[in-house]
This record gives structure tokens, C-alpha cells and sequence, in this order.
């Protein structure tokens, strides 16, 4: 047996590709056409004779034979690609033991020898036909996105007046920076005869949102009922329907639906409906429409829509998906970099800060759920910021930051338990008396005060109504409510 030391005397290569077949054929043309050095050897003399008249550096061996290192280069990564599984396995097993340091890539034939050639070294094993089933519907996910991209772009071009664009309601940067896309595409399709309006309501409450509107120079107006009577198109982002996340009547017409949330799909008669949940933000499906459209995408687009995905992907740590991670890939080049930077670090205002504190302050920890009271508040967006903070304690498995504004009391929450879907648990617990829901690891619901609005005293109201549907919530995820001792 060689030892590895042996090898490099007649010079090192990168590459070896061990069984010459038609597999290894294609990888050895593709890593010379590389550029790259690569040793090829097959048991086949007349094949290694063929091999050599394509300019591929080829040796005749078997590579079942225990010596068949011997006198070799030295190489770096070995692909073992003959067609036979225990002719594949034979050379594995030499080559692990001979050269512990390479990395070996190699071919089952089924797919159950992919376990065998694993425990026996292969650092990676491929079952071709398995290659190229995912390539193939790759492929077909990508033709798809292709197909919707210009139909969303055919039907804008036959439009004429006056498209509404609506975020959800207080927009996040997902949501702001898909409108912006979505009013770009508009504008690209047809620039003279559609003009494109971008419709909130709720506030535009966190630091960061604002400092993005006012630094992206986005015209955000808010939505009236009257207003959208002058629409001659609506258009909905980030959020999966009429009446779900906006304050529009579920009966109202719109025309183009866009985002990524689970629940629900677009009405009956939605002319275009793109709503898909796998995929970690909007934004995401937004560029992926640009790069489809082969639309040149604005800077300040760009960094929005590279904005929109960061922080719905938590910068790339919550429900993120490859194709998120290749769209920022593509947007990156194409943003300013020093504006995104002045957008993600803002000055935290007073009330923010005062959140935060009460939050802090509050909490109460009960079997790794933690519960916090924030009392009245007005910029609700402070309440999700209280949740991130505190789900990054030490011993919390799950976090529950509530409040009460003007008109709704208003819950946040954040999980990190596998087992556990905060937001199924919100819409089991509170969706019967508002709107409750959200992902595994992130929830809120929003329960209107109605009849109660006139109450003065907002924390006492807040403490009362809180009190069962705490009990209710506690119930639900099986922690003993009684000795919570008040939580
Ligand atoms: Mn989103």
C-alpha cells in the first residue's frame, strides 16, 4: 500500500476522476474546460487511449485493485464515477484509507448503496438520477416564475388609469419595498398611461421603516375608502388578501395579489395571484419578477427590496430559503450601500426606548414562556422589538409582550420551540375575538377594544381583559395557569 507521502512525486493535480464511464466523462470535460488539471483513470485501454486523444490526461487502472494508487500524482479531490457499485465501493475503500485528507465525491447506483458508500469515507455521495430529477424541477420552478413574471407584466401593459398598490397594514420593509417594485414593474410595462399609488394604513411606526420611507424618498399615502374609489386597478403586497392585514373590505375587488404568508389565497376573479409561503419575504418574489422582466433595477429599488428581504429573513437567520440568498445575491451589486446603512441604524426614539424598559421591567418567566405588560402604548411598533429583545434571554423558549393602544390590545410574540407554532397557538387563543396568526417562530394578534375604546383607564382595562385570555393561552400550551401565580 502507497504511502500518501508517496504520492506528488510525478507532480500534484487537483482533480482525479476514478471510472471513466459517460458521467465521469462529463465531469472530467467540464473541469478541464475549467481550466483545472485533472488525472482520469479507467480499467478500459482503449477508452484511456480515446480519453488521450481529447487531451485528457488519462492512465490505465482498475480501480478495484487494492494498489491502483500506486505511482500515481498526488490529487486533492477524487470523483469515483465507474457504473458499478462495488467496483465504486472497492475504490472508496482505498482510496479512504490510503489518503485520509481527500475528498471524495462519489456515484451510487441506486439508492441504497448511497449509505454504504457514506460509511465507508465518501465525503459526498450522488445518486444521478436523483441530480437530475432536482435539476429538472429546477428548472420547471424557474420556467414557472418566468411564466408569471410576464403575465404580470402583459397585464399591466393593458392597463390604463390608475393602479393602488396597498401594503399590509403598519408597513414593514417587506412590504414597502415590494410596493416600490411592484410600481417600477408598472412603470416599465406601460410609462405614460398607468399611474402607480402606494396606499398604507395603521403607521409607519418602527424607527428604521420611517427612516426608510423618508431616505428612499417613497410616496406612501394613506388609504381612505374615497381614494380608493379614484383607483381603476388595486394591487395587494405582502399580505394574502382583501380584508386580511388591511382595513379593505373582504369584498373588494382587487386585481393583483403578491405575497409569501400561509393563509389564504386570492378571491375568486383576482386577475393575478402570486402567493407563495415557502419563500422567506416578498421582496423576494418582487425581484425575482425584475430579474425574469430583465427590468434594470433603480438604486433606490434595489435597496429597497434588499431591505425587504433582510429584515423579513431576520438578515438571513429566520425562514430563509436558497432562493432568498440569490436574490439579495443579485440585488446587492445594484444598491447604495451607505443608505442602507443609514436606514438600519436610526436613532431609537424616546418611546421606543421607554417600551423597551417597561418590557424589561415586567416580564415575568413561567416553565421557559416569558410574559411582559408593557401598559398603554402609542407606537406599537415598539412591541415587536420588545418581543426580539427578550426571546434572546437566557432559559426563554417562548415570548409573549403584550399592550393596549387607543383602539386594540396588541400582542407580540416570539418562539424558538421547535415544537411549538406561536402562530397557530395566537389564532387558536385570540383569532375568534381579532386578528391573531403569524409563522412558527413569530405571531401577533391585534384584539379590538370597540365598545370599551371609551375607557379611561386604559391599564386597568388591559389587566382585566388580559387575565383570562392569558389563562386561555396558557391552557393551550399546557402550563399550569395556577401556579403562574398571576402571570
Ligand atoms: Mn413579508
Amino acid at each position: 500500500m502507497p504511502e500518501a507521502g508517496g504520492f506528488g512525486k510525478t507532480g500534484t493535480v487537483r482533480y482525479a476522476v476514478l471510472g471513466c464511464g459517460s458521467t465521469g466523462y462529463h465531469v472530467a470535460r467540464e473541469l478541464a474546460n475549467r481550466g483545472e488539471k485533472v488525472l482520469v483513470c479507467d480499467n478500459d485501454e482503449a477508452r484511456v487511449r480515446e480519453l488521450r486523444d481529447q487531451k485528457l490526461d488519462a492512465i490505465a487502472r482498475d480501480i478495484r485493485d487494492p494498489s491502483f494508487l500506486s505511482g500515481l500524482p498526488g490529487f486533492e479531490i477524487a470523483f469515483i464515477l465507474s457504473g458499478d457499485h462495488q467496483t465504486n465501493l472497492a475504490a472508496v475503500t482505498t482510496l479512504r484509507k490510503a489518503m485520509p485528507s481527500v475528498h471524495i465525491v462519489a456515484r451510487a447506483t441506486d439508492p441504497l448503496g448511497a449509505g454504504l458508500l457514506e460509511s465507508m469515507g465518501a465525503d459526498l455521495v450522488l445518486y444521478p438520477q436523483q441530480v437530475v430529477a432536482r435539476a429538472a424541477i429546477h428548472q420547471v420552478d424557474k420556467l414557472h416564475v418566468a411564466g408569471l413574471a410576464k403575465r404580470l407584466h402583459d397585464l399591466l401593459a393593458g392597463w390604463e388609469g390608475t393602479l393602488g398598490i396597498i401594503t399590509h397594514k403598519n408597513p414593514d420593509p417587506d412590504a414597502i419595498g415590494s410596493a416600490m417594485a411592484l410600481a417600477a414593474i408598472a412603470r416599465h410595462a406601460h410609462p405614460r398611461k398607468l399611474e402607480c399609488r402606494i396606499f398604507y394604513d395603521g403607521i409607519i411606526g418602527h424607527q428604521e421603516n420611517r427612516t426608510m420611507v423618508n431616505l428612499l424618498e417613497i410616496k406612501m399615502e394613506r388609504l381612505d375608502p374615497q381614494v380608493i374609489q379614484d383607483c381603476t386597478y388595486l394591487a395587494l403586497v405582502d399580505c394574502p388578501g382583501p380584508g386580511m392585514n388591511n382595513s379593505l373590505s373582504p369584498r373588494t375587488r382587487v386585481h393583483v395579489i403578491i405575497d409569501h404568508h400561509q393563509d389564504g389565497h386570492g378571491p375568486e376573479g383576482t386577475a393575478f395571484c402570486d402567493v407563495r409561503p415557502g419563500i422567506g419575504a416578498t421582496a423576494s418574489i418582487l425581484t425575482q419578477y425584475l430579474q425574469e422582466l430583465d427590468i434594470p433595477v433603480e438604486r433606490n429599488v434595489a435597496t429597497g427590496l434588499l431591505y425587504g428581504i433582510r429584515s423579513d429573513t431576520r438578515d438571513f437567520r429566520r425562514n430563509v430559503t436558497p432562493q432568498d440568498l440569490l436574490n439579495a445575491a443579485f440585488l446587492l451589486p445594484l444598491t447604495d450601500a451607505d443608505l442602507l446603512d443609514q436606514i438600519m441604524s436610526p436613532s431609537l426614539s424616546q418611546e421606543t426606548l421607554d417600551v423597551l424598559g417597561n418590557a424589561i421591567r415586567n416580564r415575568r418567566i413561567h416553565s421557559g414562556y416569558l410574559f411582559s405588560n408593557v401598559g398603554y402604548i402609542h407606537n406599537r411598533d415598539a412591541l415587536p422589538q420588545a418581543a426580539d429583545l427578550l426571546i434572546s434571554l437566557e432559559g426563554v423558549n417562548t415570548a409573549l409582550v403584550y399592550g393596549i393602544s387607543d383602539d386594540a390590545i396588541i400582542i407580540s410574540a416570539r418562539n424558538r420551540d421547535i415544537r411549538l407554532h406561536i402562530g397557530n397557538v395566537l389564532d387558536e387563543a385570540f383569532g375568534d375575538i381579532g386578528d391573531a396568526g403569524g409563522h412558527p417562530n413569530m405571531a401577533a394578534a391585534t384584539i379590538p377594544l370597540t365598545y370599551f375604546r371609551r375607557v379611561k383607564n386604559k391599564d386597568a382595562l388591559l389587566a382585566l381583559v388580559m387575565e383570562p385570555l392569558l389563562k386561555k393561552f396558557m391552557d393551550l400550551v399546557g402550563i399550569d395557569s395556577e401556579a403562574g401565580n398571576g402571570v
